[in-house]
């Protein structure tokens, strides 16, 4: 019989290839180097640190799986997944900055862009020169992104887009913007447009008082009739699945990000135990406290394995969406649970800056809401398992 580590029951390092543990230990120094130290006071202060995506780029952490030639890594999707997972052992809103210019932006433009649009924006959004932001939700479109209200009117020379979009990630920053519309050209369907920064009745205002994933900047895209070339349309997609396409991606970046969030949570609570001393002893002598950590430990094991899993299918391309909503829904759900039950062992130190669970708990519950809240994925799982769909 083997022996047992109890921060990897199931060995996962055993089971990743040498390139893909040396990524996510370059994507562990850097976050523990560099973003560990700014977050307690970025988070308190509601500061975002644009140089952040120039420190990201430079260490190979945006679009990694994206072609070489284009500036990306050409690296696997277990080695993306792993990186999220880094990032996020320090903050969720540091891991969406991450993932929302990986997945939500240089994969659109990758997979459905023209070869005009990859070289002109892929190899500056790799080294994090520019930032991109995605724009699906709307007001009055949530959960439901085929209500959209946003469109795009042909002109002669393109297109003029009309509408707002609502809660977008890296918005008030970006200077590269990936938003969906209905375009009537194509029959009502939604189609991708990218759009810059500085064209004429574009705006991206922040939103304020944000109480969750601080250290994140968040911001509406308000379309004032700007008007574009031909060339700002995402040639090869069309639908639901072009959007779509991208938040599988997205998705599955973020269940494996989550259980970074959850190990930091778990490995702290366990270290707080052992020091802390109440009725003569370590509270990590106690059973409930033993329970707790037992509970973390077991899943946060499966979840990484079941990631690890979907992964491997991804690098094949034989992972389903509704994989996807499983390991999303889970992880996250799981993350959150664990997150809240860590804030409690560490009593009233839990709700310190300084202990840092609390805010994992906090952005958790963005994080379980965004990408398709937890029960949207259920839904979504109902659908595929009983063939009815609950939506409306
Ligand atoms: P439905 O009828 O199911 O599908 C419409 C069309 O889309 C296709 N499709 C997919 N294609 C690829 N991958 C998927 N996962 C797909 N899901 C659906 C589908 O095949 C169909 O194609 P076609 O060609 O037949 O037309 O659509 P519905 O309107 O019934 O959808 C319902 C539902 C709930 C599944 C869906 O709308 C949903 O998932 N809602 C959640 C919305 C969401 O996730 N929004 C995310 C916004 S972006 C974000 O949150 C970024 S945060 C990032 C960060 O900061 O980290
Ligand atoms: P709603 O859709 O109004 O849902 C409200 C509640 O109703 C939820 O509990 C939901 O589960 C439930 N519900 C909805 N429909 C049903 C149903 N049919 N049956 C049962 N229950 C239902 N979007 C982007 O496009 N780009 C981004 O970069 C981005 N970044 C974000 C960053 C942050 C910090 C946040 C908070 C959100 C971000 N989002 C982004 C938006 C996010 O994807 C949406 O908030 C999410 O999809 C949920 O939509 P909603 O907020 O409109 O909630």
């Amino acid at each position: 019989l083997g022996s047992f580590d109890w921060a990897d029951p199931f060995r996962l390092v055993d089971q990743l290839s040498e390139d893909e543990v040396m990524i996510a230990d370059s994507a562990r120094a850097y976050a523990q180097e560099k973003l560990q130290p700014r977050v307690i006071s970025a988070y308190n202060e509601e500061r975002v640190d644009p140089e952040i995506f120039a420190e990201m780029g430079e260490m190979g952490l945006l679009g990694i799986t994206i072609p070489e030639e284009y500036g990306g890594l050409g690296s696997s999707y277990v080695a993306y997944g792993l990186v999220a997972r880094e990032i996020e052992r320090v903050d969720s809103g540091y891991r969406s900055m991450m993932s929302v210019q990986s997945s939500l932006v240089m994969y659109p433009i990758y997979a459905y862009g023209s070869e005009e649009q990859r070289q002109k924006y892929l190899p500056k959004l790799s080294s994090g020169e520019w930032i991109g932001c995605f724009g699906l939700t709307e007001p009055d479109a949530g959960s439901d992104p085929a209500g959209m209200k946003t469109r795009a009117v042909k002109t002669d020379s393109g297109y003029r887009i009309s509408g707002a979009k609502m809660w977008i990630s890296n918005s008030p920053i970006a200077d590269v913007f990936v938003i969906w519309a209905k375009s009537e050209a194509h029959g009502g369907k939604i189609r991708g447009f990218v759009l810059e920064k500085g064209m004429k009745g574009l705006s991206a205002p922040k939103v304020g008082n944000k109480l969750s994933l601080r250290a994140s900047v968040t911001g509406e895209i308000v379309m004032d009739n700007v008007e574009v070339g031909e060339d700002a349309l995402l040639p090869h997609v069309q639908g639901l699945k072009g959007p779509f396409g991208c938040l599988n991606r997205a998705r599955y970046g973020i269940a494996w990000g989550v259980m970074g969030a959850a190990e930091f949570c778990w490995q702290a609570a366990r270290g707080y135990g052992l020091d802390r001393k109440q009725f003569g002893k370590p509270l990590a002598q106690t059973q409930l406290f033993q329970k707790k950590l037992a509970d973390m430990q077991t899943e946060i094991s499966l979840g990484l394995q079941a990631t690890l899993r979907v992964g491997r299918l991804m690098d094949e391309a034989k992972a389903a969406p509704e994989m996807i909503s499983l390991i999303k829904r889970n992880n996250c759900g799981k993350a959150l649970d664990i997150a809240r039950m860590s804030r409690d062992m560490h009593g009233g130190n839990g709700i310190s800056a300084e202990f840092q669970v609390i805010r994992h708990m906090i952005n958790l519950e963005t994080v379980n809401t965004y990408e398709g809240t937890h029960d949207v994925h259920a839904l979504i799982l109902g659908r595929a398992q009983t063939g009815l769909q609950a939506f409306f």
